[in-house]
């Protein structure tokens, strides 16, 4: 098979073969050449976008390995003996309808580290709560004593966990994305926090992405679900599989107890914490911390002491309702990692003085519906600034039944909310939606809502 010369811009030989197809070069793909180039296999790179950052990076890192760059080229996918799709690369997508015909094994980062993984694992997934109990579980296995390394959809490729000294264990936050390509991920805790409706443009169905997050279970030794409602419920039935909830723990399951008017996060034959101990606000977070404990327990047989007060002194990561200060008494709040309605809705219902609450919403839609939301949170809110893509949207869902203004930048919705804000509110950036219509990452956009607050004069 020949590779045409002009699809790649560096030291391709016609007529050769490589052992790896690394699809998508972001920070997966990098990580993933990085890994097969280190273990003495030939490999190739593409990527659908001509000019990027990514691309730009990839090609100065590596500019000896041969790239396929834009969607045409992917044709000559076929002199590579195995693919590896990044997670954000749809391997369902038309674009990919030849590699699929002829039937490639593709494979994801996941599984490549799984099989390379040299102590245990543990792997937490859920549409919301991952990146915050990933970090809960691995900061209480270190103050127990453990060598913990920890990372995946967090932000770390998992392949660039391996190396050196094994450590104790493992800690892996999983997208339905990274699960969609696992065969036979062989984990000896696994966890879902919760699904609800997310990633839908990518998915497709509700059942297809439930299905996705499902796959963390096949092959784990032990697991641990959301046991309040469904879809979860119904699997904790096997005695491999607990749940976790707000309820009073039983035989099967971690929860919460009422003992004296305080709440205490324990299991059946234990009270490991009271919740007002909890460094965190929202009820959402008493869950985060609960399946926390759970999953730390499953794996050491007991929670140790020095990881319960790692957990109590645990004071949450950026983005995810940072309260950023006050501006003549209004308080400003950063969840701009609320990417989905159901994120959203929780953040909202962790601000307890909801009535005189303003919300900074909308970006890039996910394919998902807003009516349940707009009806779920109306009463919780006394107005509402929308930005990006959704927000006419959202914005005739809200019809007129509140004060609603659309602005066309961070900076004006943070001067919009400023205006609408009386002493004593505050102003949450919980905005249901990705952000990719108007930034790179939910990261970027948090940061701008802050600079934009910060733009507004001193804060205390
Ligand atoms: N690309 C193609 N063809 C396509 C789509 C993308 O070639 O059809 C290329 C892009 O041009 C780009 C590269 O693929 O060069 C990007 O790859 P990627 O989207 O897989 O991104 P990475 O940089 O590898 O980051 C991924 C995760 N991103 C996604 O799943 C979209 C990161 O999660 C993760 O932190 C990182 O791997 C390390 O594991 C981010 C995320 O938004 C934070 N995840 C989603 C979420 O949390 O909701 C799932
Ligand atoms: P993920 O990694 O799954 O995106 P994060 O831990 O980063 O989750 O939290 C993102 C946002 O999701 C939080 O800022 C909060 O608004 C919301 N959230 C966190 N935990 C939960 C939960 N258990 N249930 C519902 N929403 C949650």
């Amino acid at each position: 098979m020949k590779i045409a010369k002009d699809t790649l811009l560096n030291s391709a030989e016609e007529e050769t073969r490589f052992d790896y197809g690394v699809v998508g070069l972001g920070k997966t793909g990098r990580s993933m050449v990085n890994f097969l180039l280190s273990q003495g296999f030939s490999v190739l790179g593409a990527d659908s976008c001509a000019q990027s950052s990514n691309v730009d990076r990839f090609l100065n890192q590596y500019p000896d390995v041969p790239t396929l760059l834009g969607e045409s080229s992917f044709d000559f996918l076929s002199v590579c003996e195995e693919l590896i799709f990044s997670p954000g690369v749809d391997w369902r997508s038309d674009i990919f309808e030849k590699v699929r015909e002829a039937k490639y094994k593709i494979k994801g980062d996941i599984q490549i580290f799984a099989d390379y993984a040299d102590a245990p694992l543990i792997g937490i997934t859920g549409t919301n709560g991952k990146s915050t109990v990933t970090t809960m579980v691995s900061l209480m296995l270190k103050a127990a004593g453990l060598k913990v390394r920890y990372g995946g959809n967090l932000g770390t490729p998992a392949i660039e966990l391996l190396g050196g000294e094994a450590p104790d264990c493992y800690v892996l936050e999983l997208s339905s994305f990274q699960l969609d390509l696992v065969e036979n991920l062989k984990l000896d805790v696994a966890c879902i926090l919760n699904v609800t409706a997310d990633h839908l443009d990518r998915h497709k169905t509700f059942d297809c992405y439930l299905k996705a997050k499902k796959k963390i279970l096949e092959n784990s030794k032990c697991s641990l679900v959301y046991s309040g409602d469904e879809p979860l419920a119904c699997f904790v039935n096997r005695r491999e599989i607990k749940g976790f909830s707000h309820n009073v723990p039983s035989k099967n399951s971690y929860g919460i107890r009422s003992r004296d008017g305080t709440l205490f996060l324990g299991s059946v034959s234990r009270e490991f914490l009271a919740a007002e101990e909890l460094g965190l606000l929202g009820d959402h977070n008493y869950l985060n911390s609960i399946a926390a404990l759970g999953i730390v327990d499953i794996f050491l047989g007991s929670v140790p002491d020095q990881a319960i007060q790692a957990l109590k002194k645990f004071r949450g990561l950026p983005h995810r309702g940072q309260v950023i200060g006050q501006k003549n008494g209004v308080e400003f709040i950063d969840d701009s990692k609320a990417t989905n309605t159901a994120a959203a809705m929780a953040s909202i219902l962790s601000i307890r003085s909801s009535e005189s609450l303003i919300l900074i919403a909308g970006g890039a839609t996910k394919g998902v519906s807003y009516l349940e939301f707009v009806e779920q949170v109306i009463s919780h809110l006394r107005a509402v600034v929308l930005l990006g893509e959704t927000a006419l949207e959202i914005k005739q869902l809200f019809a007129e039944r509140i004060e609603c203004v659309i602005a066309n930048t961070m900076s004006n919705a943070v001067i919009s909310a400023m205006d609408l804000a009386r002493t004593g509110d505050k102003v949450l950036l919980a905005p249901a939606c990705s952000s990719t219509d108007m930034f790179d990452d939910y990261r970027h956009r948090g940061l701008a809502f802050q600079s934009a607050v910060a733009a507004l004069g001193e804060l205390n």
